[in-house]
């Protein structure tokens, strides 16, 4: 399983567990990384001294490398890639935008940079301004995602750049994997998954939600309004749906969103507050520790390719 990207990072194996906002702390992070993969940390809407503090802890956990993932929607955007910078962290992910503007000052102090596109254009502009690799991250993936689907993504972007790029969106076993690289990717990223590892801290709730949850158990809210999101569906996913068709003012329905992913992740309200997931959720089956994902997933490979190779012997 050695690609470009174990060797860029220098990591075990090409797999990047997705930033998470709230879920993607200290604690998943180290215990990925310890396992051969690419912690990250999600900064998300966090502000810039708790970001520091996370790091730290990490940084006790681990002695590997991990990444932190910048939100670029982040109202303290800013702020955090000072601290980002401050603490020279090896790797940063981006996600929600176009990290353009700050390449610059990141490449400067060495750090990696690894930004999220959903499509052929930005990676291009993207690849030319010189990030390191890019994630192509397709529909089926949880949180905010872009239009088109992992498997028509990734070889699009494959073709049109040079650098690696990592496949994003519906993996979550080994079969997943070895799509992603049939597809051209060097590297993997998972989210959901990693929601049900042992050493993540979301609630049993979220967790236990993301377990029961079924192939047609996600939907995708605020596409009316140029920000579609993709979360198990529940009370809160419905209320808005019902706004949107009663064309009600996008505010009025980011104002209803506001601070709903905490409620969900931290306090455990699966109803009400925003679960968001990927339509993988339906081959997760259990909480398990985050070293047994990695071997899983890295183990699982061999087979599935011996499977598939059958097919193309003559
Ligand atoms: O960023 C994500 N997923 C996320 S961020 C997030 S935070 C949040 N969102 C809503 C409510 C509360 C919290 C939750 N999930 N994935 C990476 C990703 N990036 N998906 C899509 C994109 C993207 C979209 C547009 C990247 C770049 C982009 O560029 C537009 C431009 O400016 O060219």
């Amino acid at each position: 399983m050695k690609t470009r990207i174990c060797e860029l990072l220098n990591i075990d194996y090409p797999i990047l567990q997705g930033g998470m906002a709230w879920v993607a702390t200290a604690e998943l992070a180290a215990a990925v990384s310890e396992a051969g993969g690419l912690g990250i940390i999600g900064a998300g809407n966090m502000p810039a001294d708790l970001l520091r503090a996370e790091i730290e802890k990490a940084r006790k956990l681990t002695s590997r490398t991990f990444g932190v993932n910048l939100m670029l929607l982040s109202p303290y955007i800013d702020d955090v890639i000072e601290v980002v910078i401050d603490s020279r962290v090896p790797v940063v992910t981006t996600g929600a935008g176009n990290p353009g503007k700050y390449l610059d000052a990141l490449k400067q102090v060495g750090t990696k940079v690894i930004p999220v596109v959903p499509s052929v254009a930005l990676a291009r502009r993207l690849e030319r301004l010189g990030v390191d690799a890019l994630i192509a991250e397709g529909h089926e993936a949880g949180g905010h995602i872009g239009e088109t689907t992992t498997l028509a993504l990734v070889p699009q972007v494959v073709d049109a750049v040079d650098i690696p790029v990592i496949a994003a969106g519906g993996i979550a076993d080994a079969r997943g994997v070895a799509a992603a690289f049939a597809l051209g990717a060097e590297g993997v990223q998972i989210g959901t998954r990693f929601i049900c590892a042992a050493e993540c801290v979301a609630h049993e709730n979220y967790k236990e939600a993301v377990v029961k949850a079924g192939d047609r158990d996600t939907v995708v809210t605020g596409r009316t309004f140029g920000h579609p999101v993709r979360c198990l569906r529940n009370r809160l996913t419905r209320q808005i749906t019902t706004m949107e068709t009663n064309g009600a003012k996008p505010e009025e329905i980011e104002q209803l969103g506001v601070g709903r992913l905490r409620q969900a992740v931290v306090d455990g309200d699966i109803a009400e507050g925003s679960v968001m997931a990927g339509q993988s959720s339906g081959l997760v089956h259990q909480i398990q520790p985050a070293a047994e994902i990695v071997r899983e997933l890295v183990e699982g490979l061999p087979k599935v390719i011996e499977r598939i190779s059958q097919f193309a012997a003559n």
